[in-house]
């Protein structure tokens, strides 16, 4: 058995859920905060057979978008004079960044 932990953006979050709930998968959703945009995200958890991995993968492509996002960090102006001034940055967040991971075992009481 795998564990697919799959970190995708809010926005496509439901829509995922309901893909993979519809084919039959077990879906668990966290909510989750990226550590650089320190944006809120979504973490999906989905054990599945090893077999079936390609599959989850391929509908996470399928629905999962890739979109740019403006962060603005505030950006000395010049070293020595202490002052600080945005400064907006562009950061592609991925249609999903996922891992596959083995798991030893699975226990349902
Ligand atoms: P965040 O950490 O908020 O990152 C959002 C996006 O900001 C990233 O998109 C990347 O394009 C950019 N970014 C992240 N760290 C950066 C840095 N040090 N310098 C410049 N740009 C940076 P993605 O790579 O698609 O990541 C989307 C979210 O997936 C991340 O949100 C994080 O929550 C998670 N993630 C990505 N890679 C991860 C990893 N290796 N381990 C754990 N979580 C990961």
């Amino acid at each position: 058995m795998k564990l697919i932990i799959a970190i995708v953006q809010d926005n496509d979050a439901s829509a995922l859920i309901n893909t993979l709930t519809d084919l039959g998968f077990k879906v668990t959703k966290l909510a989750t905060t990226g550590g650089f945009l320190k944006a809120g995200n979504t973490t999906l958890l989905v054990g599945v057979e090893a077999e079936k991995v390609d599959e989850v993968i391929s509908q996470i492509d399928k629905v999962c978008k890739t979109r740019n996002q403006v962060v603005t960090t505030p950006s000395p102006v010049a070293g020595s004079t202490g002052i600080y001034v945005p400064y907006p940055m562009e950061v592609e967040v991925g249609g999903a960044n996922i891992f596959v991971v083995d798991v030893d075992k699975f226990i349902k009481i």
